[in-house]
């Protein structure tokens, strides 16, 4: 990462929770793989996060990424919160949105690409299960690249908070906030950009003006969207899954990414696997256009 840096490059900080916990195998390991392609096709640097042996590490060899993958080895998700003890403890683990934004920070990464960002989740008046991730892009400034938020989750409540923090939601090409699995999830924004040095151009203001992170929303190809009715089953069997297998904090979101892709005879992991690695070229193209106004 410091010769990408040196040698003028943008570094695209890519998430290891969807990895080892959000995805299946070996689909997983396959998509981790491709970010990394895309985001160097966009002639930017991949630097994928995890904790291994209680090292951060930043940037992973094919065999650590084939072992973070590996459902047999379980490891940690860690949130922001999680870093330091994992460390002091020799633990390993993947690391979320929250935790991998929080590295990235300290190193200097400013962008970073996910699937769908975690948030309020149903029911959250009664759980109070909200994400870490929205607090931590209250506190990191990178700017993340999602697909929105997932489906799974309370939309109208999430981009409340997101206003409430702080940090600015902007759709790449789009008006409507993106629905994860689906191009819409029913929500208009502010907000748009068109291209990646404008993207850039933003964020390189609000970095000044802001402490927080910022949102670029960028939807699923429509060739890619899940199908509408598949969609509705998925959503349906994961609230299931949850209150059936009464699960609660770090376990719901992976119970319920998993109910989805049963419902909808893996269509769900499939519509995943192509957002998150086009948005991983996206965060490549922010990162590219960054590095060049340095
Ligand atoms: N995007 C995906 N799949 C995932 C995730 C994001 O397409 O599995 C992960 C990210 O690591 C995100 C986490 O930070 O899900 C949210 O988990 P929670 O709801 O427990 O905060
Ligand atoms: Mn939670």
């Amino acid at each position: 990462m410091a010769d990408a840096r040196a040698a003028g490059r943008g570094v695209v900080a890519l998430e290891t929770t969807i990895v080892a916990h959000g995805l299946p195998h070996p689909v997983n390991l396959e998509v981790a793989a491709a970010c990394e392609a895309a985001v160097r096709a966009a002639g930017a640097v991949p630097a994928t996060i995890a904790v291994t042996g209680g090292v951060v590490r930043v940037g992973l060899t094919p065999e650590e990424l084939a072992d973070l993958a590996d459902p047999a080895r379980a490891v940690a998700k860690l949130s922001a919160r999680d870093l330091g003890v994992c460390v002091a403890t020799g633990g390993d683990g993947a690391t979320t949105v929250a935790g991998t934004i929080a590295v990235a920070a300290a190193l200097g990464i400013a962008v970073m690409a996910t699937g769908g960002l975690g948030g309020v989740h149903r029911g959250a008046s009664e759980t109070y299960d909200e994400s870490a991730d929205l607090v931590a892009l209250s506190r990191y400034p990178v700017c993340v690249v999602a697909s929105g938020v997932k489906s799974i989750l309370d939309v109208g409540a999430t981009l409340e908070r997101l206003d409430t923090l702080g940090v600015p939601v902007v759709g790449y090409r789009t008006e409507r906030f993106p629905g994860f699995y689906r191009r819409d999830a029913g929500f208009a924004l502010e907000w748009s950009l068109g291209d990646a040095p404008e993207v850039a151009r933003a964020f390189a203001t609000h970095r000044v003006v802001s402490p927080t992170g910022l949102v670029l929303a960028n939807p699923i190809a429509e060739a890619d969207e899940l199908d509408e009715g598949l969609h509705r089953n998925g959503l349906v069997a994961a609230g299931a899954a949850v209150a059936r297998e009464a699960v609660t904090g770090k376990a719901v979101t992976p119970v319920m990414l998993a109910a989805f892709a049963a419902a909808t005879g893996g269509a769900s992991v499939a519509a995943n696997r192509a957002l998150v690695i086009a948005n991983a070229g996206l965060a490549g193209e922010v990162a590219s256009a960054l590095a060049e106004r340095r």
